[in-house]
């Protein structure tokens, strides 16, 4: 899985591209992620990348020149590989398990952050190929959103997480939450573990999940159940 990044903030990607699992699966090659900085794709002397808004309405918006110039030169360059080329924004469709397993599945992304108050709405009308939310809520930058998503898709390669079954047992892939996990020691604050998953009875184990995984989500996540 190959993802390259635009960004204001590269600085902000190198501890997590260096930490634990998406480390991991870059140091074993099965996951490639360059960040470019946009800044390097500007032409002034100062290196600016945003401006006032037409219209007024307060804030900055970043200009389009240095996104287009730099989108077609990691696109179609040397690096060309014709990624498909995703905008972080409030405004885009609603990451969940589907989107990442769908995002991952193509292989070769291009990952856009913006900062200040968003970015020239021509720029999405040029060089963006779809546009994707993590949430209803509005952050300072696209760079977390883009880390979420890398993380979410890296666990969807195969190697990257250990226990590939776990994976394919995780929350929302079956439409249900996950069931509880408990571990030693086996009494905490005089609550025991249930006694099912002390039994060795690996099908009475699995009916308790299935039936906690319902529970779970009935509980917690009916919206889920009327989804699936
Ligand atoms: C966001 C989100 C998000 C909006 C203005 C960056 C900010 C600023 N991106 N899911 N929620 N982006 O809030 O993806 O430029």
């Amino acid at each position: 899985m190959r993802v390259q990044v635009l960004t204001i903030f590269p600085e902000l990607f190198a501890p997590f591209l260096a930490t634990s699992l998406v480390g991991r699966a870059i140091e074993k090659g099965i996951l490639e992620v360059r960040v470019h900085d946009l800044r390097d794709f500007t032409e002034d002397r100062h290196r600016s990348v945003d401006d006032e808004p037409y219209g007024g309405g307060g804030g900055m918006v970043m200009t389009a020149p240095p996104w287009i110039r730099a989108v077609r030169a990691v696109s179609e360059g040397t690096e060309g590989t014709n990624p498909w080329r995703v905008l972080l924004s409030p405004q885009g469709a609603r990451l969940d398990d589907a989107k990442v397993r769908e995002l991952a599945g193509r292989g070769d992304l291009l990952l856009m952050c913006g900062r200040y108050e968003g970015i020239d709405e021509r720029v999405r009308l040029t060089v963006v190929d779809e546009e994707v939310s993590i949430g209803d809520y509005v952050l300072s930058g696209g760079e977390l959103p883009a880390m979420v998503l890398i993380e979410a898709m890296s666990r969807q390669v195969p190697g990257v997480v250990q226990q590939a079954d776990s994976v394919a047992q995780d929350s929302f892939r079956s439409g249900l939450l996950d069931y509880p996990h408990y571990t030693r020691p086996p009494v905490v604050e005089g609550m025991a573990v249930p006694e099912v998953l002390l039994s060795g009875d690996h099908a009475a184990i699995r009916r308790w999940h299935e039936q906690e995984a319902l529970k779970a989500t009935r509980e917690k996540r009916p919206d889920l159940l009327e989804k699936s």
